[in-house]
């Protein structure tokens, strides 16, 4: 520790300073703090001036922001609140004790709730407003590793019971438990944001903020003064995810928004910071992006001695320790925190003079102190015009003592010992004994307890109980037959994309009487690389500003409108960003009682590639709505290259278990997918969402033929069956997307040149027909007394005859996944391999997934099930101009 207090420079004079201090003193009572800042700002820009060359700094000194005279008078009982803070810390520890006494090693955490204690109960207390018929309600996104504490005190309002308490984190036992951390999936009455994954809480928030503006603008729900909290950990910060919107949140001026860092200067290994100071660093990143700030650093005890601090010393001795000194200080003796801290100068010594080193110990950090908690949360709810983050500063493991408290090794912890256990409830006053305490049972008071009485009075007042999820939207009614009606008739030859088909429908959907107002397009600058600009005009670009510009392309039919009232969530370069967009817009049916659809459509390489964790997070919350994986196919999009040729989202959607996702080749597999969507999200209430692929390629769109809709959505339907059934060589060719055409081709080369008949098969959804063949599998198998079920696949190809061939523009394990359930050999093709930058033809020949390679593959199959003879097959590999001896792509 550095005991030395730097001298003036220039040999300055304490009393200089004292002058400038007390004059400033002196305008503050006389004029106000308005008129102080006034003669400061003149002050440094006349310093400027003269050459006097100032630092920057978006930092503010280490001390509360808000002054003690400034604090509003606590309104709560605050001997209660401790009270019953005291039991939630009780039960939380216990939650996690006997979870892991029962089960070892089961996990679990007590020192992130037991340092965030007083930052909940302050707001459960006082700020939270539950959802009710009148009012939208405050969204609260809690810190993921806190779950013991909202349980606990969730258990107290007597919503959850002993024995699910007692089942923490083994959710499997009979009568259910609670699940590790909050998880909407698995308790979806309970939680509404999953928040564990750390980094994407802070940036689902203020896209929330943002969602929630945007509703209100576009006339879809009253304005209120509805608030979003987000609860975050200091360590949570350095994730890139967590700090990475926070310039949208100012300039959004998103008052609706509060950040609280709990800032125990401490994450799972050790300091967050321990050579610098977490707390700065934020202050300036926040002020810097245009944030409200506010620090809650000291508690009440501190108050008289920075009353007697009238030269500002001892801001400027906290300012000068690093965050692992602090670490050590709070919780050291008062002897030590007299000599180390203080000690550096006689003038602080002399500070703390009169108090004893008892009452120098128990000097309390800001937010453990509900005084100044409240004080930051009403100044935080009341400020207009910017976000406002609080940086409260807490000790990690807040009453564990010796068995964790402010220790490197308290994140981690899980068992106390019965000493540890019977002090803990000592300094907390949890009426047990002795030897009860080291049971450590749950400790609820009687109903008509004060403790409870208060509690639930507290509630009452606030409308209710927090978090709470319900599903309030009522389901869709109309069928959109008509809607999507012209997309099965085809493009009459007129060559198209799937995105132009999909853009179209697009189109239509936003002048429909039911959904259009619901439907919100998302994208991150890429509507131009859709087709989508003409949307720009006709539903405009949401922006809470409108457009104060003339658009410098006003004169032409398709400018950039800018809209209070707009439809499109243009959000930039930012997938994660749109993502986030779409979960509060997919969630809307339960955060905001509307049905919202967004259709999010981006560059399908930076989709589950980059933004996985997300989509995850939108699958745990029941998200609702349609990803639109733009561009996509390895081969299909051309010229692009490496980073952007997508052959891998279909693979990486196939983890997520309710996300439906479908490859399809036609405008009219597409309109039939998203009609049956709609009906199963927002009229039946199924919680799944869908992840459609389209491609850029131009070609005829061909009419719907024949009842095919229940085959394009379990995944396969026979496109175009055989010219000549008859023949003897036959072959069934399976494609998907863009890929679909290829198999077409060679379906005729293998007709024409080599007498092969062969079935097509469009495959819309490997991962449906997967799913199906696993879930059949399974059936059989704990039904084995039961009449075998058989998989779609399977009976799809009951009575298709000879060889069986596959191709996608995606990685080969797709058709390979459901192989087993066709009658025989399968050949998979594939676009496994590093993209390249070329054109289609030269990449469908690179990656071998042409209708040369198709037709390859078919003859292959048949010389090795002794149909045709081998010099069939060499000539056919000179005609088909196929080099044997190419790279291989997988590896090249
Ligand atoms: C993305 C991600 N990476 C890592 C973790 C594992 N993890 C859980 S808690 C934690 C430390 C948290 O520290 P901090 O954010 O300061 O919260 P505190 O518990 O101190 O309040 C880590 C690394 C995680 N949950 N999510
Ligand atoms: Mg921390």
């Amino acid at each position: 520790m550095d005991n030395e207090l730097s001298t003036q420079p220039h040999g300055m004079e304490d009393v200089e300073i004292q002058e400038w201090l007390e004059s400033l003193d002196s305008v503050l009572e006389s004029s106000g703090p308005e008129v102080a800042a006034e003669i400061l700002e003149r002050l440094r820009a006349h310093a400027t001036v003269n050459g006097i060359d100032l630092p920057f700094s978006a930092n503010t000194p280490y001390a509360n922001t808000i002054p003690a005279r400034l604090q509003p008078l606590f309104p709560g009982d605050q001997e209660l609140e401790r009270r019953i803070k005291s039991l939630i810390r009780w039960n939380a520890l216990a939650m996690v004790v006997r979870a892991n006494r029962v089960e070892h090693n089961i996990g679990g955490h007590i020192s992130t709730y037991a340092s965030a204690a007083t930052l909940y109960e302050v707001g459960f207390n006082h700020f939270f407003r539950a959802r009710t018929e009148e009012f939208e309600g405050d969204t609260v996104y809690f810190q993921g590793h806190a779950s013991p504490g909202i349980y606990a005190r969730a258990f107290l309002e007597g919503r959850i019971s002993a024995q699910k308490l007692e089942n923490f984190r083994r959710e499997l036992k009979p009568g259910g438990g609670l699940s590790s951390y909050p998880h909407p999936w698995l308790m979806p009455d309970f939680w509404e944001f999953p928040t564990v994954s750390m980094g994407l809480s802070p940036l689902m928030a203020i896209y929330q903020a943002r969602f929630n503006r945007y509703l209100a603008d576009r006339g879809m729900k009253p304005a209120t003064d509805a608030k979003v909290w987000a609860y975050l950990g200091d360590g949570e910060t350095d994730e890139p995810e967590s700090l990475g919107a926070i310039t949208l949140a100012s300039r959004e001026k998103l008052d609706n928004l509060i950040f609280v860092i709990n800032c125990n200067l401490q994450r799972l290994d050790g300091p967050v910071r321990g050579n610098g100071q977490i707390i700065q660093e934020l202050e300036s990143a926040f002020r810097g992006a245009g944030w409200n700030v506010i620090k809650v650093l000291w508690g009440s005890e501190w108050d008289p001695i920075f009353e007697r601090d009238t030269g500002g010393l001892l801001v400027k001795r906290m300012g000068e320790l690093v965050d692992g000194e602090y670490q050590k200080l709070v919780v050291s003796s008062g002897a030590y925190v007299r000599e180390h801290f203080f000690g550096s100068d006689p003038r602080l010594l002399q500070l703390v003079e009169p108090m004893s080193d008892e009452s120098l110990r128990r000097l309390r950090l800001g937010g453990h102190d509900p005084r100044k908690v409240y004080a930051a949360y009403k100044a935080a709810v009341e400020h207009k015009g910017s976000p406002t983050v609080i940086l409260a500063r807490t000790i990690k493991g807040y009453g564990l003592g010796e068995a964790g408290e402010g220790k490197n090794v308290t994140h981690q912890q899980k068992k106390l010992n019965e000493d540890e256990l019977r002090e803990f409830r000592s300094r907390f006053g949890i009426p047990l004994n002795d030897e009860d305490c080291i049971e450590v049972p749950f400790y609820r008071p009687a109903e008509d307890s004060v403790e409870i009485q208060y509690l639930r009075s507290r509630r009452e007042a606030l409308g209710g109980y927090v978090p709470k999820r319900s599903v309030r939207a009522k389901p869709l009614v109309a069928d959109h037959d008509e809607l999507f009606k012209e997309f099965l008739d085809g493009s009459e030859g007129r060559e198209v994309s799937t995105t132009m088909a999909f853009v179209g429908m697009l189109r239509k959907m936003l002048k429909d009487a039911e959904i259009g107002k619901l439907v919100v397009p998302i994208v991150p600058d890429e509507a131009r690389t859709f087709g989508m600009e003409s949307l720009f005009r006709t539903a405009g670009i949401y922006s809470s500003a409108g457009q104060k510009y003339e658009p410098v392309d006003v004169n032409t039919l398709l400018y950039y409108k800018e809209a209070k009232d707009g439809q499109i969530l243009e959000e930039g370069i930012t997938e994660a960003g749109s993502m986030a967009s779409f979960i509060a817009a997919g969630s809307a049916y339960a955060t905001h009682g509307i049905n919202t659809i967004p259709f999010f459509i981006y560059y399908s390489m930076f989709g589950f590639q980059r933004i996985a964790d997300f989509i995850w997070a939108a699958a745990d919350m029941r998200t609702r709505g349609f990803l639109l994986g733009g561009t996509s196919g390895r081969t299909t999009l051309s010229g692009e290259g490496l980073q952007h040729q997508d052959g891998n989202s279909h693979i990486l959607a196939l983890p997520v278990p309710n996300i439906k996702a479908y490859d399809p080749a036609f405008a009219y597999e597409i309109a039939v997918i998203i009609q049956d969507g709609i009906r199963r999200m927002y009229k039946d209430g199924e919680n799944v969402f869908y992840y459609i692929t389209v491609m850029n390629e131009p070609y005829a769109m061909p009419a719907m033929r024949g009842d095919v809709k229940d085959g394009i959505l379990r995944g396969m339907y026979r496109f175009r069956p055989a010219a000549n059934a008859k023949a003897k060589l036959r072959a069934q060719l399976f494609g998907s997307g863009a890929i679909l055409n290829e198999a077409l081709r060679a379906q005729e080369i293998l007709e024409t040149k080599y007498g092969v008949a062969a079935d097509v098969w469009s495959v819309t959804s490997y991962k449906e027909l997967y799913n199906d063949g696993i879930e059949t599998e399974r059936w059989n198998r704990l039904h084995p007394g039961e009449k075998a079920r058989v998989p779609y696949v399977t009976k799809c190809l009951a009575d298709a005859p000879g060889v069986l061939v596959a191709a996608s523009d995606y990685l080969k394990t797709m058709p390979n996944m459901i192989s087993k359930w066709m009658p025989r050999h399968l050949a998979s093709l594939g676009t496994d391999g590093f993209g390249r930058s070329e054109g289609r033809a030269a990449l469908r020949d690179f990656f071998e997934v042409d209708s040369r390679f198709i037709t390859l593959a078919t003859l292959h199959e048949l010389f090795v099930d002794g149909k045709i003879e081998r010099s069939v097959l060499d000539k056919a590999i000179t005609d088909l101009g196929i080099h044997a001896d190419k790279p291989n792509p997988v590896i090249s």
